[in-house]
This record gives C-alpha cells, structure tokens and sequence, in this order.
C-alpha cells in the first residue's frame, strides 16, 4: 500500500478543512502540575565508586568460617585485584554492619535463568539481583548535568575511542569470578557477542543490528580487552546499550554446552530453557545467588562469596546475606511494604496511591514515600508489520495502521481524562500522547503534539478513509472487508492495564471500532510479543532515555521496532529511525537535545505508538533499611533497584530479620 495517498500534509490541509483539533507541535500538550517532591544534592560520576586495591578485605562473618572450613578460598582470593569501591562520602548512613534479609514483594514469577536468550527471572529486582552488565545506568539520577559523561563503568572498568570514534575498546576488570569460582574474561562477553546478540535464533535482549547497525564487529584483543568497530562514527551514548537488561553477559562455561553452535545434540529452544527456574543454583556475578524457588511461593537468595564490590574499610559487599522475592502481585507489593511485611516498593499501581500516601505520613509508618516526577506513561502499539502477518485479514488491519490518520482518529477517540480517573481518581494522571513521558530530561511541550479528545473529527477521518459500517452493526468496516476488531494483547497481572483498555474499548466503540482485549500471563507476554505475534498490545513503557528498552520503542536496527519488525518503515519512521541514530551518534548535549526534540515530534504528530495517561510514581523503602538515598527515583536511568545501588543497603544488627539458611551459600 503506497503512502503518498495518506501523506501527512494532504492530509492535515484536508482535514483542518473538517476542523480537526490535532494541535500540531507548538500548539500546546497540556499543561502539566508536577507532584514531585524529590529533594537531592547532585554528585560527581566518580564519587559514586572507583576501582583499585586496598590494604585489606574482610568478609561476612559466616564465610570466614567456610573458609576455616576450607569450603571456599580466602576473602582476598575471591575478590578481583582492583575490587569496585563504593565511596563513603556519598553513602547517606555510611559503612554498613553485615546481615539480615532484604525482602522484595514482586507480581512476576522467574522464566527462566537463561538471560542471555531473553529469559527474565520475574523481574521486580530479580533480574539485577543476579545479572551484573558491562556498564551500569542506574545511579546515574544522581550525577550533575555536566559530568553526565555517559553510562557509568561497571565490569567494563573503562574504555578508549579512536579518534574518528568508529572504534571503542573496553577493559574488564581483572580476575572477576563468577559465583561457582570460575574466572570471567572475554570469553562469556565473547559468547554473549557472538552466540547470543549476534545469533538471530536467539532472542536476546539487545537485538541484532541494534548496536550501531547490522555491521558493528567485535574482536577480543585479550582475556580483559575487546573492541567494538562501527561502520559510522558513535558517541559515548551508544555505550548505554550495554548496561542492564542488554549488556549483561551469561557463564559460557556453564551454556556453551548446551548452545547448538557447540552441542549438535542442542536446539535453540533447549538452549533457551537450559536453566529452568526450578534447577538451582544458577551461576552468576550478581550479589545474591537464588538457592531456593517455591513456584508461586518464594524465591531466596543467598550472598555470592565471589561478589567483585567492597566499601571503602574492605568489607566485600553486599551487606545483606539474604534477600526473598515473595511471588505475589504488584499492588501487593505496595501493600506489604506500607504494611512494613516488604522492604520495597516502586509503587506504580494509580489504584492505591492515595491510600498508600495516607498511610505512609504518619509517624510510625514504617515506610516514608515520596513521588518522582511522571515516568510512566501506558500505550497501545499497533502492530505494522505485514510481511509477517498470520493471514489475510490481519494483513489488510496492519495495512490500515499504516495510515496515519488512522492513528489520528484513534487517537483523538480517545478521552484521556477519563481513561485517567477511570484508573485512580485525583491529580495523578496526565494525558499522554507517546513518546517521551513528561519526567524524561528529554521532554519538551512544544515538541509534543497532541490529539484532543474529539469524537467528531475522529469520525469524519474514518468516514474520509472510507471506513463505513457496511453491515450495520455498529462496527466499521474495512473498504469491501469485515468489522474492524483490534485484537489488543496485555498483561494480566496488571489492573490499572485492563481498567484502562475497558475505558478504550468503550471510547472507540462510539467511533465505531472495536477493541478486543485479550490478556496475557507476564511471564510470557515478552516472549510473545518480542515475536511480534500480535495486532496490538498494550502495556506501560518507561520512554525517558531513547537508549533504554530502545527496540521496544524505535526503529533502530532492522528488527525494531517490535511493532515493526519487518524493517518496511513508514516514510516518517526512517525520519525518527535517523533522529535515533544522530541522538546516538552525538557527543553534544544541544545536538542530542535537538534530535530528541524531533524524535519526540515525529512520534507525537504521527501517533506513532498511541498513549493514553501517564503517572508519578513513588519508591517505598523500609525505614529500617540504611544507605537508600531519599531522592531515588522509582525510573530515571533505571529502575529504583538498580538506581539506589542494594548492594550497599545495610540493617543495624538489632533490626535485621531472621534468615531463612543462615550460614550458608549456594552450592556447585
Ligand atoms: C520494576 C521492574 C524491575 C519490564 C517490569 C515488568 C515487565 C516488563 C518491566 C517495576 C517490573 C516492575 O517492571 O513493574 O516496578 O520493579 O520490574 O525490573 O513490568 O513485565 O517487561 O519491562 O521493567
């Protein structure tokens, strides 16, 4: 279907004749009050940590016995010889005393431990918990706009340009050991290159192509050093792709064996599942090391005697020695944790903010809150790939998703004001359009278009596309086809999703479109639409940087976006899939800030992706629980679990609760 017909300025001049209200870019996105009451000091990139050698290192106490008992090596053995430091100066209650339980409340249930093959461990905390990754985003909400250099170095210690930036080399740090003793070098990080992002049978998190273009080679220059060569100059912002959920390499020593590029007998479906849930204990370089998996129940994690971090007196880190994934739902984790049952919480579910807010001010609550600034926004992908579609009617609704107007028109059917109320009555929602959500540094008003709500341009656009309810049900047609039903697939464990799309169904069945909303359990919702096996989905997308989750949202690489993952881009999507790779591309912040702006109009003037609301969140930490900076929030670069750095979270000895296997770690 060619697209000169539906071109965007025909278009527009035909229907302001209509008097269509979409407010074009200057024309205002409404104004927005912002709820956010974080109150922090800004810091240096490199007060956070640093690397190099101390004097002396001491342990939890319980290892010193397993040592004693010739269980495991010395302390000074299983560290690295540059340990990563955690300065002092910037932890808010300072060095920490060893023990107790971390306790997480989460509403996902562990896929798998084969992340590299794009398996989640039930997200909530899990997934950071176990995966440590090249470069580290999360603490980065608290570094001053001027030393916001790029992602912070992690098992990546640090890196070198060539001067025309087409070539960046990477140091590991040296003599890192997995949570089984073995070393790691660039070897895992060479098999996670090569046998999981490059291999296009694997569904790794960071998607062919999408690391600078199809044509991104990398070459190992040692056990510690490997390079990446890019076809066109690059910035330090593409270093960003990999930190946490891409840039995180896996045990080679532990899925070569079950890889099939190494074992004939292996599928790239039993390599995907090589590590089920239930088999423990997993190999890994993150703090905790899951030893116990109740399905439904409870996963425990137990300390890595190997974790490469100490504080600045040498004690290795983490200071927990157990951390509990209680596997209920997300409003219970808010719950338990007001209740003072859990430790954290991202509160995010609209549905009980006031009760949680009213809870947590008075005194003996055992939890303070205090909301961020709007970083989550929810929208509806429309699905426009038809080379992939499944069969003919599905081709010709993907062929009308590519009409713009099409989106248009849905769009302005949709009232957002009452999709907002009809999730959580009071100030907390804002209309959102796609694109950057208002909390993101890269948000701009006036780059923000907006479709108000209005049924009657809605309608005459569809009329104008010829979209008549042939058959007088109610519901439109497609020209000479059936009744326009969107399938729209969406998490079930997720409430404020499915209040929403009921409030959509209804909104677009006045204009004469049907919604069929169809729920999907989240363990494998990722895996299905990562297939791009769907017309539509809807789900809450964190867009505040464009390097974050970027396939899920932009065409960078030909297999993203995941709504369109045939590569066959709309003439506007290349547009923004340029805009991508110049923000990327660029060292300067006014560069980046322009290609951003045009990334945010094209998407809104487009509705590209359609947006409902969007809403503040709040993180909820435990009193008890020392080091967790009060201005941490829920999303910026990351999420909170990785943005208030656990690893370094301590309870005074007198307030820390029972553990569940004292003195033990996981076995191999
Ligand atoms: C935070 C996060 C930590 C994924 C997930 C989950 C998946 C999505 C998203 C959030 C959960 C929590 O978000 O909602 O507060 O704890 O885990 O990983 O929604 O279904 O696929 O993108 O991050």
């Amino acid at each position: 279907m060619t697209e000169s017909r539906f071109m965007r300025g025909v278009l527009l001049t035909s229907v302001a004749a209509m008097a269509l209200t979409t407010h074009a870019v200057a024309e205002g996105f409404p104004e927005e009050k912002s709820l956010s009451g974080l109150e922090y000091e800004l810091i240096g990139r490199d007060d956070i940590y640093t690397y190099g050698s101390l004097d002396s290192y001491s342990e939890a106490p319980f290892l010193t016995e397993l040592v004693n008992a010739g269980a495991l090596p010395a302390v000074a053995d299983r560290l690295p010889a540059e340990p990563l430091i955690f300065k002092t100066g910037v932890m808010v209650d300072g060095i920490g005393e060893y023990g107790g339980v971390f306790r997480h409340v989460i509403g996902g249930r562990p896929e798998g431990w084969n992340w590299m093959a794009g398996q989640h461990q039930g997200w909530g905390g899990i997934n950071m918990a176990v995966q440590e990754c090249l470069v580290r985003q999360g603490p980065r909400w608290q570094v001053r706009g001027d030393d916001q250099t790029g992602p912070l170095p992690n098992l990546a210690r640090s890196w070198e340009w060539n001067d025309d930036h087409t070539e960046v080399t990477l140091s590991l740090m040296e003599g890192v050991k997995w949570s089984d003793g073995d070393a790691f070098d660039t070897e895992d990080v060479r098999f996670w290159w090569e046998d999981n992002v490059q291999d296009a049978n694997v569904a790794s998190r960071m998607a062919a192509g999408s690391f600078g273009g199809a044509d991104t080679k990398m070459d190992v220059i040692d056990d510690y050093t490997f390079k990446f060569t890019f076809t066109a100059p690059q910035s330090e912002t593409i270093l960003e792709g990999l930190a946490y959920i891409q840039g995180c390499p896996g045990p080679s020593h532990i899925l070569k064996a079950a890889h099939p590029t190494y074992n004939a007998d292996a599928s790239y479906e039993s390599y995907t599942s090589a590590q089920p849930s239930d088999e423990l204990s997993p190999v890994v370089l993150g703090a905790w090391v899951p030893v116990v998996h109740r399905p439904d129940e409870l996963v425990v994690l137990r300390r890595n005697p190997y974790y490469f971090k100490v504080d600045e007196s040498g004690q290795q880190l983490p200071y927990f020695n157990e951390m509990h994934f209680r596997l209920s739902t997300w409003g219970d984790r808010t719950t338990q944790t007001v209740a003072g049952t859990g430790d954290f919480s991202n509160m995010e579910d609209p549905a009980n903010y006031v009760q949680a807010l009213q809870q947590s001010q008075s005194d003996d609550s055992p939890v303070r809150a205090a909301f961020g600034p709007r970083v989550l926004g929810w929208r509806m992908d429309l699905n426009f790939d038809i080379g992939n579609a499944p069969d003919d009617y599905s081709t010709a609704l993907r062929e009308l998703f590519r009409e713009t107007d099409f989106r248009l028109a849905l769009s302005h059917g949709l009232d957002r004001d009452a999709i907002g109320q009809a999730v959580a009555r009071g100030p907390f929602a804002h209309p959102y359009t796609g694109g950057f959500q208002t909390g993101s540094p890269y948000f701009d008003a006036d780059a923000t278009a907006y479709q108000e709500f209005d049924q009657d341009a809605a309608n005459s656009v569809l009329d104008g596309l010829g979209l008549a309810d042939s058959d007088g049900d109610g519901v439109r047609n497609l020209v000479g086809g059936d009744d326009i039903v969107i399938d729209v697939q969406f998490k079930s464990s997720r409430n404020e999703d499915r209040k929403q799309l009921d409030a959509m169904a209804s909104q677009l069945a006045e204009i004469g479109i049907r919604l069929q909303v169809r729920a999907i359990d989240e363990t494998n919702f990722d895996a299905v639409t990562a297939g791009g096996s769907f017309d539509a989905k809807f789900e809450r997308i964190n867009f505040i940087l464009p390097t974050f989750e970027t396939c899920k949202s932009l065409p960078a690489g030909d297999a993203c976006p995941l709504f369109n993952k045939s590569g066959d881009r709309m003439p506007f999507e290349q547009e923004i899939a340029n805009a991508y790779d110049a923000f990327v591309a660029s060292g300067d912040a006014a560069e980046k800030a322009k290609a951003a702006r045009s990334i945010q109009t094209l998407i809104t003037e487009n509705a590209y992706t359609i947006g409902t609301v969007q809403f503040p969140a709040a993180l909820l930490i435990n009193k008890r629980v020392r080091n967790a900076h009060p201005g941490t929030p829920v999303f910026m670069y990351e999420w909170a679990e990785d943005g208030v750095i656990r690893e370094r979270l301590w309870t005074a000895a007198d307030q820390q609760e029972t553990e569940l296997l004292p003195g033990t770690v996981a076995e191999y």
